[in-house]
């Protein structure tokens, strides 16, 4: 039966604005209409292309997922083949091959030349072949001259146009790139997976070349792969720019994804330049690099320099450290961090990893170290990713010596003595001294003097770092002990700022009982529940002797933040050095306990407030959410119901829109409070 015309027409019409947005969203990453919108369209022509199959091209949008799976892969060759890289570890290597290209081209030593420069993703490098624009195949390197027909599942990737997008193009045109998966797709693959009861991917590198090698494209489809294109293969009935930049140009241009932090840079300057930048970003890239690639930019020169063997002699991968290294497991101690968490700690046969010698690394937490098995004399992996602390990642079990000792959680703190605590449905046992502990004091002392706690002028993090040193200054109380003579005698410190200071702490005795509550640095009570606290109880006492129950009666305070208030007031240390301050001189007015509106108009709404907004500031905004009783934090979820946002704002806002939370600007929020 003959398919209308206008039938015809709408299909070709939604193909192409489908195929807009497919580009707009996994190649720009700036996707113009709402998720729904996109489905909409979508479900609009698979449900035309049903009612007439007549009208299914391999290219259509919704062909992406063929069918069957394949049963075996095809083997494709490279008539070009697929070159490797050298690589340089250090910069005397790269001195080396900027010297030979210079050498082999016969030109001025001190000649300028220009590298591409790109990232070195840490993927699985594969070839697409379009002819007329369409794409025809997809293969995998393999070992360059022979690789495996994956294009069941290379079509797949949504970054991957079945149709390259405008004209100019090649009759055939091979394009060559890196197929990744980016970090956060494979933290989210994997929580699902788990979730499932499946297995986890074991690092996004793997994760890529195993997803490529799937016999179902089903499976391939479920992981969320990404691709940057960085080369082209064999080019026929057309002609490319004599540029490797500007060939990545035109095959941006063709719908293709290049890698947005590439740059041109000169000479050998430049490259370490870059090399430079791109390994301060790398943490934020998003995805895995282990290097940079320097390409000379010309293709003249690049035909000039040849290759040798099957590496080009115009291209080096300038590799960073090796983020993951062998060791051994000397001990494993404790170490009690600002907030009072105890963390494992093993002590190593120093390494050199990431660029740094090693010879600490964080076992997290207890659950983490009995998960992974680490015992004492067992080989590791330690694992050091820019400046994060280096971790163990895995025991190496076969390497396991027979006499091993386990590890065993401490029972007491092993800086104060105190007991170590662990709450239910928490990973970190915290030791229990609180303002106590030396190991918290110097965070404790700085959150108390911190501008919205007591707001001690002119006591920075330096002068409570010395006092604490000393042991001249152990808790809060002691703050209120200290002389003139004792201050002028420190490092840095004159007469007219000792007597400043001592004014200062003299002054913050005055103050209300919110923020005394939240210096105290209750754990999980911040300003709102320090005010909520102060506002229900209205005097001091009264908190420090009520049961939790009577604690969870506060709005806002839950079985956990209870459990905190309790455990605090409990710990004799901290009721001792109350009284102290108490003593010192602390005053505040008390008030009658005052029920706060548990049920104002918008009692149980979340609030993010996010940019500047004009005329009024961040706390004013939140004190008038809270007085109808919302509730204002700091990040959004799903559980965020309006986000307020002013000048400036950035990912909060688009995390909300993408989330399709309700968003209000500073209008729209003046209006929606003054409506309650
Ligand atoms: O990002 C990469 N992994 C990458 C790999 C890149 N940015 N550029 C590359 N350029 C080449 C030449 C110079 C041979 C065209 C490469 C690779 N090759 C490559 N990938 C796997 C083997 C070789």
């Amino acid at each position: 039966m003959a398919v209308p015309a206008s039938v015809k027409k709408k299909v070709q019409n939604l193909r192409r604005e489908i195929r807009y947005h497919n580009h707009r969203y996994h190649v720009l990453d700036d996707p113009e209409v709402p998720d729904a919108e996109y489905d909409r369209l979508m479900r609009d022509l698979q449900d035309l292309e049903k009612a007439h199959p007549s009208l299914i091209t391999p290219d259509s949008p919704t062909q992406r997922v063929g069918a069957q799976p394949v049963s075996a892969f095809g083997t494709v060759e490279h008539k070009l083949p697929m070159l490797s890289l050298d690589n340089a570890f250090t910069e005397d290597e790269l001195n080396d091959f900027h010297r030979r290209v210079i050498d082999r081209l016969d030109i001025a030593v001190d000649s300028q030349i220009e590298y591409a420069a790109e990232p070195k993703l840490d993927g699985a490098a594969v070839s697409l072949l379009y002819e007329k624009g369409q794409l025809v195949r997809g293969a995998t390197r393999g070992d360059g001259t022979k690789g495996e027909d994956i294009t069941h599942n290379v079509r797949t990737i949504p970054a991957v146009p079945l149709s390259l997008m405008g004209k100019g193009f090649p009759r055939v045109l091979e394009i060559r790139g890196e197929v990744f998966m980016p970090l956060a797709g494979f933290e989210r693959f994997n929580t699902e997976a788990l979730a499932k009861g499946d297995k986890a991917l074991v690092n996004p590198r793997n994760a890529a070349a195993g997803s490529l090698r799937q016999l179902d494209p089903r499976l391939t489809a479920a992981r969320p792969l990404d691709m940057y294109v960085y080369s082209v293969g064999i080019v026929d009935g057309g002609k490319l720019p004599d540029r490797h930049s500007e060939i990545l140009s035109v095959l941006e241009d063709w719908g293709m994804k290049v890698c947005p932090e590439r740059r041109v840079v000169t000479g050998i300057d430049g490259c370490l330049e870059y090399y430079r930048r791109i390994g301060e970003k790398r943490s934020a890239l998003g995805y895995d690099i282990d290097g940079v690639v320097y390409k000379v930019d010309r293709l003249d020169y690049q035909r000039d320099l040849g290759f040798v063997s099957r590496a080009p002699r115009w291209a080096i991968a300038h590799k960073f450290p090796a983020q993951e290294e062998l060791t051994t497991v000397r001990d494993v101690e404790f170490q009690v961090g600002r907030t009072g968490a105890v963390t494992p700690v093993a002590r190593l046969e120093p390494v050199f990893v990431g660029g740094v010698t090693v010879s600490n690394a964080t076992l997290h937490n207890m659950d983490e170290l009995n998960r992974k098995d680490v015992r004492i004399g067992d080989t590791v992996v330690i694992r050091r990713a820019g400046d994060v602390i280096p971790e163990v990642v895995r025991v190496i079990k076969e390497r396991r010596p027979k006499r091993t000792r386990k590890v065993k959680a401490p029972a007491h703190c092993p800086v104060c003595g105190s007991d170590v605590v662990r709450i239910e449905g928490e990973a970190v046992a915290r030791c229990s001294g609180g303002l106590f502990c030396a190991a918290q004091r110097a965070e404790a002392l700085k959150h108390f003097v911190s501008r919205r706690a007591l707001d001690v002028d002119g006591l920075g993090s330096k002068l409570i770092e010395q006092l604490v040193a000393l042991e001249r200054v152990k808790n809060p109380a002691d703050l209120y002990t200290l002389t003139r003579e004792e201050l002028i005698s420190l490092e840095r410190m004159g007469e007219k700022s000792a007597d400043n200071l001592l004014a200062s702490i003299e002054r913050s005795k005055q103050t209300t009982l919110a923020r005394f509550l939240f210096g105290l640095g209750i754990r999980e009570v911040g300003e709102a529940t320090a005010a909520s606290l102060a506002t229900y109880f209205g005097k001091l006492s009264p908190i420090m002797e009520a049961s939790e129950e009577e604690l969870q009666a506060v709005p806002d305070v839950g079985p956990v933040v209870a459990t905190r208030i309790r455990s605090f007031f409990d710990e004799a240390h901290n009721r001792e050095i109350i009284q102290a301050l108490l003593d010192s001189g602390f005053s505040w007015e008390e008030t009658e306990p005052a029920a706060i509106s548990t049920n104002g108009p918008l009692t149980g709404k979340v609030f993010v407030l996010t940019g500047t907004l004009e005329g009024i500031t961040r706390d004013e905004a939140k004190d008038r959410i809270q007085a109808l009783g919302g509730k204002v934090t700091g990040s959004v979820s799903k559980k965020t119901d309006y986000v307020v946002y002013g000048e400036k704002a950035g990912s909060k806002l688009a995390k909300a829109q993408k989330l399709d939370i309700a968003t209000l600007d500073q209008n729209e929020f003046e209006k929606f409070l003054s409506d309650q």
